[in-house]
């Protein structure tokens, strides 16, 4: 926690962009742009049991997935904080099949914004933690009007990625490449006051958070380096804690503050979906840049995520985040295909290095 100083996150921004010698002010105000959207999502989040805002709008979404009306609230606020201020060439949305471009009525500017307006809406109707990720890229191809290719770009382009996890207190959490910094809604001030300063994800953790649900369409790997993580540590007496909620920007939030490891392998419960649930460009590029600012690691067990160049807007991953002791071992057990983990490892207890 940052005692003392006050610092709203307007301040930080402006701060951040000072470290940005090429920054002209675009990147801080597309920024405060996001953040006024992630107040007035916040808002209505924390009175949907209230208002006829809570469940279906009756329709499914480009993945499939019935669409919540705090869904198409939270798409339709990011859409009208973000496409007049300028800043943006073009905007995706996990919710929207194609590129959104800016209204020709509306100047566009060098950025490209990705967005997943409410993260774990299934969540919304039995008051569990639900979020919204952003990433920010610089346009890429010439011209005014961003295009598809401006936002298939590698998540090593990333300038900034961010999340705010409505829960029990509403958090915003970004990083422009410079460390990732927390900030904690003030409500009765409706503002974002600095609250965890350089975050850190410890090395190593003992939470793993999967869902087990799945277990019978996992490959051998993560199979194998499940069962090892449940085993007996003598050094501390237990195994690892299994936690999951089921939103992923709750259980990454919670794997960056208290270190373990996130999963969201490959299954191959849909044959048309063996990638694994998780979107690219939506979930797990903004994702992995924040873990690994925070000292963490980011796979698919065999590839680093922000090295994957995509090929299609709703691709799919699967998604292995957190403390980077535990992300290599799990790519042990990957790598070394035994079904048992890696040799050196077999029949030593989880958060015990091999020999
Ligand atoms: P499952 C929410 O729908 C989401 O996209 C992520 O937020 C979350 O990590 C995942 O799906 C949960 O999926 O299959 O475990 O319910």
């Amino acid at each position: 926690m940052s005692g003392g100083k006050i610092v709203t996150i307007q301040r930080h921004i402006m701060e951040e962009q000072s470290l940005h010698p090429e920054a002209r002010g675009d990147f801080t105000r597309l920024l405060w742009d996001l953040v006024v959207a992630g107040k007035m999502i916040a808002r209505e989040v924390r009175k949907a049991g209230l208002i006829d805002i809570l469940g279906q709008a009756g329709y499914q979404n480009v993945q499939g997935e019935e669409v919540q009306k705090l869904d198409e609230y939270a798409e339709k606020t990011i859409f009208r904080a973000m496409d007049h201020g300028g800043h943006l060439c073009v905007m995706g949305s996990e919710e929207v099949p194609d590129i959104i471009p800016i209204p020709e009525k509306f100047p566009k500017g060098h950025y490209v914004l990705l967005y997943d307006p409410l993260d774990g809406s299934s969540n919304i109707d039995v008051n569990v933690s639900v979020g919204t990720i952003f990433s920010v890229y610089r346009k890429k191809t010439p011209g005014i009007d961003g295009t598809l290719d401006d936002c298939l770009q590698p998540g090593t382009e990333l300038v900034a990625a961010g999340y705010i996890v409505y829960g029990s207190s509403t958090m915003l959490v970004y990083t422009t490449g410079h460390g990732v910094h927390g900030f904690t809604l003030d409500p009765s001030m409706g503002e974002f006051l600095l609250s965890h300063e350089n975050i850190r994800i410890p090395p190593r953790g003992k939470i793993y958070s999967i869902n087990e649900g799945n277990y019978n369409f996992w490959d051998d790997a993560t199979r194998a380096y499940v069962k090892h993580v449940k085993q007996m540590d003598p050094s501390t007496g237990r195994p690892y804690s299994l936690r999951y909620i089921g939103t992923l920007v709750a259980d990454a939030h919670r794997t960056l503050l208290k270190g373990g490891i996130f999963l969201y392998p490959m299954d191959y419960k849909d044959p048309k979906r063996p990638q694994g649930k998780l979107r690219l460009l939506y979930e797990a590029n903004p994702m992995a840049f924040i873990i690994e600012q925070a000292g963490g690691a980011a796979t698919t067990g065999t590839q680093r995520i922000r090295e994957i160049q995509p090929a299609a807007l709703h691709q799919r991953v699967p998604l292995i985040i957190g403390s980077a002791d535990e992300v290599r071992l799990y790519e042990r057990f990957v790598r070394e295909g035994s079904s048992t983990g890696p040799s050196a490892l077999a029949g030593t207890p989880a958060g015990q290095k091999a020999g």
